[in-house]
């Protein structure tokens, strides 16, 4: 097989909470998508790779299986669907950074909660019943599962269950439900995750360059471009005030001797306590800038 014919399959949520965001950092990694009619997939112009559009609940089998080598799903339903008996392994390349939310007990507000053991002998209503009895078996508690698949908020008042266990990101359908979030199963957030099976030598070739463009954007997130000048006597202490800079480059100033500029490459955030710290230790005309690709 020669490397045109090998593509990669990447499944994607077709239309939901991660759809944009994965379309965003796709494309931020340079992938053109093919805005076609087939409701399935769609293809990347400018890389062999097709997008299949699916339920986020298959991803995980569909990348367990190999039937598509990569796939972006939260970490909820990744570790959902890993706890259930003999599924096949897969792997987690990169947390994405998107879709964050935190898997949840909550109760109406009157219900007293003192830790996990007031959970003992409740019912709990949830769509997620393998991470919550992973949760209930860590803590030693035995309690009801209820099994739902959706509209878990309105257990509690249709009387099914004292509890319910479920998603929450901001937290306002717990509040306009009359319920309070009281412990915390799982944080979650998209995950890039890649099968676990073996890749032909011209996949795996692939899936290297298009990891690395991925995990190029998901690096220039976070870093930033600084720039300053300081005296040679501060150079030192500058240098270990950069956040996540290796190997500054220090160039002397034109005109003013003792003076450097000082350029990095920082991958963790700049606030603006780290510039009042660099100035405090002699820093000036600091500039900081964004990075728009980076390859490392
Ligand atoms: O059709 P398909 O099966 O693909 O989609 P879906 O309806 O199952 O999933 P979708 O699109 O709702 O969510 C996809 C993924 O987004 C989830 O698996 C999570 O990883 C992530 N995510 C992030 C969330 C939320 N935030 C979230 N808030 N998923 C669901 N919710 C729901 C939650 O279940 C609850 O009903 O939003 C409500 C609570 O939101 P707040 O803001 O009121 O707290
Ligand atoms: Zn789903």
């Amino acid at each position: 097989m020669t490397l045109d014919n090998a593509r990669l399959h990447l499944a994607v949520q077709k239309s939901g909470r991660l759809s944009q965001d994965t379309r965003d950092l796709l494309r931020g990694a340079g992938f053109r998508i093919q805005e076609g009619k087939n409701s399935l997939a769609a293809r990347i112009e400018n890389f062999p790779l097709d997008l299949m559009l699916v339920r986020d609940d298959d991803i995980p089998t569909f990348v367990a299986d190999g039937v598509c080598e990569f796939g972006v799903v939260g970490r909820n339903v990744l570790e959902e669907a890993s706890l259930e008996e003999s599924a096949p392994p897969v792997e987690v390349v990169a947390p994405l950074g998107f879709g964050r939310c935190a898997l949840r007990i909550a109760a109406p507000e009157s219900t007293l909660y003192d830790g996990p053991r007031s959970l003992g002998g409740a019912r709990i209503a949830t769509s997620y019943p393998r991470l919550l009895q992973r949760f209930l078996d860590t803590n030693g508690i035995e309690a009801t599962i209820v099994k739902m698949s959706g509209a878990v908020e309105l257990a509690p008042r249709l009387q099914i269950a004292g509890f319910i266990c479920d998603l929450v990101s901001t937290g306002a359908t717990l509040e306009a439900n009359g319920l309070r979030p009281v412990d915390t199963v799982l944080e979650s957030e998209a995950l890039l995750i890649r099968t676990g099976k073996t890749l032909s030598p011209e996949k795996a070739e692939l899936a290297g360059r298009m990891m690395s463009r991925i995990e190029g954007v998901l690096a220039t997130q976070e870093s930033k471009y600084i720039m300053l000048n300081a005296p040679e006597e501060a150079l030192e202490t500058i240098a270990a005030m950069l956040p996540g800079a290796e190997a500054p480059t220090i160039l002397p100033l034109a005109g003013r001797p003792g003076h450097y500029a000082v350029h990095a490459v920082c991958k963790e955030s700049v606030f603006w306590e780290t510039l009042q710290k660099l100035k405090g230790a002699g820093a000036s005309a600091i500039l900081v800038v964004p990075i728009e690709k980076m390859m490392m």
